[in-house]
């Protein structure tokens, strides 16, 4: 079962003593004609079903939360927030559904959209959008991730853990996907297997623990080969000091200014189309920390989006 809810108001924090440049993010929401959109899914399903710990539904109203009150991006000068899609009952499935054909009727009017999520199911309902978007383009993904969510679509049915193997079945021939920030404990022999025999790319966290270049060649040649990119961000590639309110915090992971490099790169190809950030769950955000950085990536997504020449 799943509905759509419009955007709520924003607000935040008001300087109005520091004066017309004291703009916070909050200030640029609401923009219709923006270039950039932003869609909540608001979906537990798939964690539940992945066995993992609930809560990534409330993760949107969190991410905008903490957004809100982040200094506004230099270079943008507004968004548009196109609401959420809410999910209940077992199967995401209805869900996804509809975040694509959201997302797709998003991509008409605007250039560039961010899904923010819901638990790693969330990934095939935003590459299902793009895939309606642009039907003839071909598609790379390029997923930063403590784990490679390659896991086959079994008797329990679709999860959070199997986005990407979704994917793949929907359009094997076309299926150009890299992993940045795997965790060798997160992930079973079986599906590194499985991730060899499908060309799939991947960057262990152990070569991303002090700079972002060892993810360079796997992204480059990902955008080289695709015409649309669509990047997916699972908070849990983070460390879990950094990033506890995930539904599988990360004992090592990967650094934020790491992953913010490994960001920065996919945007200077300006051909990224699609993004989304995922398995915020915010009950085990106690202290907001992991939401933050959720906001911190996203407003560089933003920001990064107007400030290159992504958006010609
Ligand atoms: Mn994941």
């Amino acid at each position: 079962m799943c509905k759509y809810r419009d955007a709520q108001p924003w607000s935040g924090r008001e300087d109005p003593e520091d004066g017309p440049q004291a703009l916070r993010m909050h200030h640029l929401a609401g923009r219709a004609n923006a270039d950039i959109a932003i869609l909540g899914f608001c979906c537990d399903a798939g964690v539940r079903r992945n066995q993992g710990q609930r809560g990534a539904a409330s993760g949107p109203a969190a991410i905008r939360h903490a957004l809100a009150n982040l200094a506004a991006s230099p270079d943008l000068d507004g968004f548009h927030d196109a609401g959420d899609i809410l999910v209940t009952g077992e199967d995401p499935a209805p869900g996804q559904q509809m975040l694509a054909k959201h997302l797709a009727r998003l991509l008409l009017d605007h250039k560039r959209v961010l899904v923010l999520g819901g638990g790693h199911e969330t990934a095939f309902g935003t590459w299902s959008g793009l895939r309606l978007a642009r039907p003839h383009d071909r598609i790379g993904i390029i997923n930063i991730d403590a784990h490679l969510d390659l896991r086959s679509v079994g008797r329990a049915g679709p999860s959070s853990g199997t986005p990407f193997w979704q994917i793949r079945q929907a359009d094997p021939d076309n299926f150009r996907y890299a992993v940045l920030g795997v965790a060798g404990e997160g992930n079973t022999a079986a599906l590194f297997q499985r991730a060899r025999e499908w060309d799939v790319q991947i960057v262990p966290d152990d070569q991303l623990q002090t700079e972002a270049q060892a993810g360079f060649a796997a992204i480059d040649q990902i955008c080289a080969a695709s015409d649309a990119i669509y990047l997916t961000i699972d908070l849990d590639a983070l460390p879990g000091a950094l990033a506890p309110g995930v539904s599988a915090p990360a004992a090592r992971g990967i650094p934020l200014h790491v992953a913010e490099g490994l960001i920065d790169r996919v945007l200077a190809s300006g051909k990224l189309i699609a993004a989304d950030i995922v398995e915020l769950c915010p009950p085990n955000d106690t202290t907001g920390l992991t939401a933050r950085c959720a906001a911190y990536i996203a407003r560089r997504l933003m920001n990064g989006w107007v400030a290159d020449h992504s958006l010609r």
